[in-house]
C-alpha cells in the first residue's frame, strides 16, 4: 500500500463518538496519554467525560494529536508482543501557549477534574518545600499575572489565570488531580498553586482554598519515547496511519486520595482505587519503582549502559538496587498495619519483571532529568529514616552519589542546571557538600552522611563524559 492509500487515524475509522469536555488535562505528553487518558477511556461512564488536553513548552504534541481529532493508539507492549487499542478520551488536543482556551474551558460549568502532569520540576518548590517565587520563570509569570498584561507561560501560571476565569464565572468548585511523582502532590500542587495565586491576587488564593479540592495520587505506568518503528508497527498492524502511537507496559496503577466536589469519571472501572491514608502507597511506588528507575540511570549510563533493562541485567547495578530497597523497605514497613499491606516481596518481584521487559526501551538519559527534585522525592527520605534510626543509609547514599558523578560529565538537563554546574566548580568535600545541598539542606548539613557519600563516589567508575 503506498502512503496516500493509507487513511489517517480519525473518528469514523473506529466509531469513536466525542464526549463532552469535562476534563482540563495539562502536560499533554505520552504519560498523560497512556494513563490517565487510558484509565478515562475505560470508566464505565467514560463516554460522559471528555478531554481537553494541552501541552507544556511546545505545541506539537498538539497539532500532532489534532490532526487525528485527539484519537491515538496505545500499544501494550508485553513481553510475549504487542496489543492495539485506540483511545478517544481526548477530545480537544490544544497548544498550550492558547491561555485564552484554557480560561475558557476551566471557567465552563461542566468542568469538573483538571489533571496535571507537568513534571516534578514545574511545581517551582525549593528545597524548603516552599515555591520558589524568585526563579525567573515563576517571577516572570507573577509581573505578568500583577500587570495584567501579556500571559502566563508557566503551567503553574497558566492554571492560577485560568482559575481566576472560573471564579469570575462563578462556574464553583472542582478538583485538581496532581498527577506528577512528587510526594503529598495533592499539597505540593495546593502550596504551589495558592503560593502563585497569593502573589498575585490574595483573594483569588483564598476562592481557590475555598472552592478547589487538591487530590492527592500514585500514577504509574512505565512509557518510554514513542520511536519511528513504533509509528510504523502501528501502520503495519492496524492499517492506519497514526503519528502519535503511545507504547507502554501493560501494567497500570493508580492510587486517589481527596474529594471531587463536582464528580469525576468512574475510573474504579478501570482498577483505580481510592484510598483514605495514601501515604504508604505513594512512598511504596516512589521509593521502589522511581528509586530504582534514578538509582539505574545514574549508575547504569556510568557503567556504559542505555536502558533500564540493560542496566538492571549488569550484576553489579541490580545489586545495589536490592541493597536500596532492602533500606527502603525496612521504612515501608512501619507503615503498615491498620489495614494497609503493601505487600512489599510481591511488589519488587513485579518490578523486577517489569524492569526485564527487554521489548519496552526505557532509556536511561530520559530518567535521569532533573535529579535535584527527583532524588529529594526518591533517595533522600530514605536516607534520613535509615540515619534517624541509627543505621548508616548507605545505599540510598549510592543513588546520590552515583548522581553527584554523573553530574560531573557535562550539562545536566535539571532545574537547577547553573547551580550545578558552580557546585562542580569546586573540589572535595566543599564540592560534594553544595551539591547534596541542591537535593536537600539538610542532609548535606549532616557532616556524616557527606562523608558517606564522598567514600562512595566512584563506586561506577565514571567515564570521562556521559552522553546526553
Ligand atoms: C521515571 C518515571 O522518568 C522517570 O523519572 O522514573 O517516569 C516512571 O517511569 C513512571 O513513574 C512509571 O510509572
Amino acid at each position: 500500500m503506498s502512503a496516500t492509500e493509507v487513511p489517517v487515524l480519525n473518528r469514523s475509522l473506529v466509531n469513536a463518538p466525542k464526549a463532552p469536555v469535562r476534563i482540563v488535562h495539562l502536560g499533554l505528553g505520552a504519560f498523560h496519554r497512556s494513563h490517565q487518558a487510558w484509565y478515562t477511556q475505560h470508566a464505565g461512564d467514560g463516554a460522559e467525560w471528555g478531554i481537553a488536553a494541552f501541552t507544556g513548552r511546545r505545541p506539537d504534541a498538539a497539532v500532532a494529536l489534532a490532526a487525528q481529532d485527539g484519537l491515538f493508539t496505545l500499544v501494550e507492549r508485553a513481553d510475549g508482543g504487542d496489543s492495539f487499542a485506540v483511545v478517544g478520551s481526548i477530545v480537544e488536543a490544544v497548544d498550550g501557549a492558547d491561555v485564552r482556551r484554557l480560561a475558557d474551558l476551566v471557567a465552563a460549568p461542566g468542568t469538573a477534574v483538571i489533571t496535571l502532569t507537568i513534571t516534578e520540576a514545574a511545581y517551582g518548590i525549593g528545597s524548603d518545600g516552599q515555591l520558589d517565587r524568585t526563579a525567573p520563570d515563576v517571577a516572570a509569570d507573577l509581573a505578568l499575572l500583577a500587570s495584567g498584561k501579556g500571559q502566563p507561560t508557566t503551567p503553574l501560571g497558566r492554571l492560577v489565570f485560568a482559575l481566576a476565569a472560573r471564579r469570575a464565572a462563578s462556574a464553583g468548585p472542582l478538583a485538581v488531580v496532581c498527577c506528577d511523582n512528587l510526594a503529598h502532590n495533592g499539597s505540593i500542587a495546593h502550596h504551589a498553586i495558592t503560593g502563585m495565586a497569593e502573589a498575585w491576587d490574595a483573594d483569588l488564593a483564598g476562592w481557590i482554598d475555598a472552592n478547589v479540592s487538591f487530590v492527592s495520587t500514585s500514577v504509574d505506568r512505565i512509557t518510554p519515547r514513542t520511536t519511528e518503528a513504533d509509528i510504523a508497527a502501528v501502520q503495519a498492524a492496524c492499517g492506519y496511519r497514526d503519528t502519535s502511537p503511545v507504547v507502554a507496559e501493560p501494567f497500570a496503577n493508580w492510587v486517589l486520595s481527596g474529594d471531587f466536589p463536582a464528580g469525576r469519571p468512574h475510573w474504579e472501572d478501570a482498577g483505580a482505587v481510592f484510598v483514605d491514608h495514601i501515604e504508604p502507597y505513594e512512598n511504596r511506588k516512589l521509593w521502589l519503582l522511581n528509586g530504582a528507575h534514578s538509582l539505574l540511570a545514574y549508575a547504569g549510563q556510568l557503567r556504559g549502559h542505555t536502558t533500564v533493562a540493560e542496566a538492571l541485567a549488569d550484576p553489579r547495578c541490580l545489586q545495589a538496587v536490592e541493597a536500596f530497597w532492602d533500606e527502603a523497605e525496612t521504612n515501608l514497613r512501619d507503615m503498615e498495619g491498620d489495614g494497609v499491606d503493601l505487600q512489599i516481596p510481591a511488589y519488587r518481584a513485579a518490578l523486577l519483571a517489569r524492569f526485564r521487559n527487554a521489548r519496552i526501551a526505557h532509556h536511561l538519559a530520559q530518567i535521569a532529568m532533573d535529579g535535584s527534585t527527583k532524588l529529594r522525592m526518591r533517595a533522600v527520605p530514605v536516607i534520613l529514616a535509615e540515619r534517624a534510626a541509627g543505621r548508616s543509609g548507605a545505599a540510598a547514599a549510592l543513588m546520590i552519589a552515583a548522581w553527584l558523578d554523573y553530574t560531573v560529565g557535562g550539562p545536566v538537563q535539571d532545574p537547577l542546571a547553573g547551580e550545578v554546574a558552580a557546585a562542580n566548580s569546586l573540589t572535595g568535600r566543599e564540592r560534594i557538600r553544595a551539591l547534596v545541598a541542591l537535593v536537600d539542606p539538610a542532609l548535606a548539613g549532616d557532616a556524616a552522611a557527606v562523608e558517606l557519600i564522598e567514600g562512595l563516589c566512584g563506586t561506577f567508575q565514571p567515564r570521562a563524559a556521559v552522553p546526553r
